[in-house]
């Protein structure tokens, strides 16, 4: 069981109120699939995925980052039962998609990658430890089902 602290939670809440979900979502989903383009195979109902113009400019890679972003909301919103919270999002990841779970870490880490060149030195070595520590116990409630 995962403990917070005041100091935690308010952060968390904090670097959560100035994420803009419609820009950092797509770019987060983007970058993954760029980044690491073995991840692309999940997405073949996507269509157009063959470059990094390409990824960017897709809507449908843009929707579904702002999908995924905005199931964060869920976590922020309940630190102390993630894992219920996500627990039949973890089961549809490992039954019904086949996504293998290494994959939520890349997510993740693209995700604070992303985060940290729109918030620049807002998000200082203190904050993105608390925001690392959050996506960490995300990841692990996702990756629950698989283990
Ligand atoms: Ni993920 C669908 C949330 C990581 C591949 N994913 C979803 C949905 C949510 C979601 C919400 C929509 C569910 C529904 O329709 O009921 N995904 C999340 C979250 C993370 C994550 C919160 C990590 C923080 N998903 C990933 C990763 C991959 C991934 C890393 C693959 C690399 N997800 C998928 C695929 C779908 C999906 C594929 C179905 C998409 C579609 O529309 O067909």
């Amino acid at each position: 069981m995962v403990e917070w602290s005041d100091s935690e939670r308010s952060t968390i809440a904090s670097v959560w109120g100035k994420i803009n979900v419609d820009e950092i979502g797509p770019q987060a989903l983007a970058r993954v699939l760029i980044v690491y383009p073995w991840t692309q195979r999940y997405f073949g109902a996507f269509g157009n995925l063959s470059s990094a113009t390409a990824i960017l400019g897709n809507p449908k890679v843009s929707e579904h980052g702002r999908t995924v972003l905005n199931a964060l909301d869920k976590a922020v919103k309940n630190l102390d039962n993630i894992k219920g919270t996500y627990s039949e999002l973890s089961q549809l990841h490992c039954d019904k998609l086949n996504v293998d779970p290494d994959n939520f870490r890349l997510l993740a880490d693209c995700l604070t990658i992303v985060v940290a060149s729109a918030f620049g030195s807002a998000l200082s070595p203190a904050v993105q430890a608390t925001w690392q520590k959050f996506l960490s116990v995300v990841v692990a409630a996702l990756s629950s089902r698989y283990f």
